[in-house]
């Protein structure tokens, strides 16, 4: 299997001859406008964005993964069990829409919490999209009553609301000990009403992230939101992520509707690289499972809706025994895990938490499989730029 840096190299040197050629044709095309079709001319321009944006990202070589997975299938939990600390509130209440994105800091200092919000016209615009929500008839009750208090508290708050978007840079915090930042974070998520409704986007840089591959988690909800801007948000994510983390709650092994639209999009992107080509199945909360045998029925089932997806990427994991045994509980999460006595759960089914080896098989990804993937979009981007130079 090729070596990810090596690949990165030749493929960043054949994108960049490519690149001239698509420089070389816009030009053209712009020049001779009366003989090229309007469609081709587009074309070649979104041809030329998509090589460029390809060329950006082997340059800074990060690794950017979307996080997706129902509501309360445990995403948070399952990050929060990467950092080794519980930084994510993992929700027991409701906790409004909000995208999280953790970045990997080299040192402490560079360490930072950073808080974007909606503008105002971007918070006039999701009231109106809420508006709409409420009248289709595809939402279920119990998400129309969320929309309606989301709704109602954005217009009884909206003043306060309005004070947060006119923090045009929104809020930033060093930090060398993530404590210092906790209390802040958890305000603006659940206990500042007004503040949770008017934020757009959460940054964490964190030096727990920290490794010699530069990984980036996007924590993406907002696909069964019913509010279409968060649902562009959400698929622009995942049209723009390198891998995907797949949080499944295990003890559910059939696919449900939203959970296919989710996937569906991701399959869309690029018709060279299909999901199972960078899919990892977290198989979340395996501690549910009564014991060796219906563990393994049930991971069979799962492996089932999976065909094209290595066993390495199916991994079934307890993240709260993880972050008890190895990392830094909340209290809430040390009572909960004692009370369900976690850890003879995991031995009467015969598992480990399984965290090490989702972090092997995504370094291994890293490595090895995401070669091969990059190969095949660059060798896409050079036919299509061919294909257009022959018309
Ligand atoms: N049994 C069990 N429950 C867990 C585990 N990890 C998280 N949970 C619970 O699962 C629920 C949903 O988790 P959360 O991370 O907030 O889900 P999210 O909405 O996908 O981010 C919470 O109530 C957690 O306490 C686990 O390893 N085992
Ligand atoms: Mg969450």
């Amino acid at each position: 299997m090729a070596n990810w840096l090596e690949t990165c190299q030749q493929q960043l040197t054949r994108l960049e001859k490519a690149s001239v050629l698509a420089d070389k044709l816009v030009t053209l095309s712009n020049k001779t406008e009366v003989d090229i079709a309007l469609d081709l001319a587009q074309k070649i321009n979104i041809e030329q964005t998509r090589l460029n944006q390809q060329i950006d990202r082997l340059r800074v070589n990060r690794f950017e993964v979307a996080v997706i997975g129902l509501e309360k299938a445990g995403k948070s939990a399952l990050l929060n069990a990467w950092l080794g600390q519980e930084i994510l509130p993992s929700a027991r209440e409701r906790c409004t829409f909000t995208s999280t994105e953790i970045w990997s800091a080299q040192t402490e200092q560079d360490q930072l919490l950073s808080i974007q919000y909606y503008s105002k016209e971007e918070i006039t615009k999701l009231q109106h999209q809420r508006r709409d929500a409420l009248a289709s008839a595809l939402l279920s009750d119990k998400e129309k009553k969320e929309i309606q208090e989301d709704y109602d508290d954005t217009e009884k708050n909206l003043s306060a609301i309005h004070e947060f978007s006119r923090q045009k840079n929104g809020f930033t915090q060093a930090f060398i000990d993530i404590s210092e930042i906790s209390e802040h974070l958890q305000a603006a998520i659940f206990k500042n009403r007004a503040q949770s409704l008017a934020i757009k986007r959460i940054q964490l840089k964190t030096v727990r992230l920290r490794s010699d591959r530069d990984i980036i988690f996007h924590d993406v909800p907002g696909f069964n939101s019913g509010i279409l801007m968060h649902a562009e948000q959400a698929v622009h994510r995942l049209k723009n992520c390198d891998a995907i983390i797949y949080a499944k709650e295990m003890k559910q092994p059939s696919i449900t509707g939203p959970e296919k639209d989710m996937l569906l999009v991701a399959d869309s992107e690029d018709p060279t690289i299909k999901v199972a080509n960078k899919i990892f199945v977290v198989l979340t909360q395996a501690d549910a499972l009564d014991d060796a045998i219906d563990f393994k029925d049930t991971y069979e089932k799962h492996r089932a809706n999976w065909p094209g997806v290595p066993e390495r990427r199916m991994i079934p994991v307890c993240a709260r025994a993880h972050l008890v045994e190895s990392g830094i509980p909340s209290e809430d999460t040390l009572r909960r895990s004692k009370a369900a006595d976690d850890k003879l759960k995991l031995k009467k089914i015969g598992i480990t938490d399984g965290m090490p080896l989702l972090k092997e098989a995504v370094n291994f990804y890293i490595d090895h499989e995401r070669a091969e993937v990059l190969k095949k979009k660059t060798l896409r981007c050079i036919s299509q730029q061919y294909s257009l130079l022959r018309r």
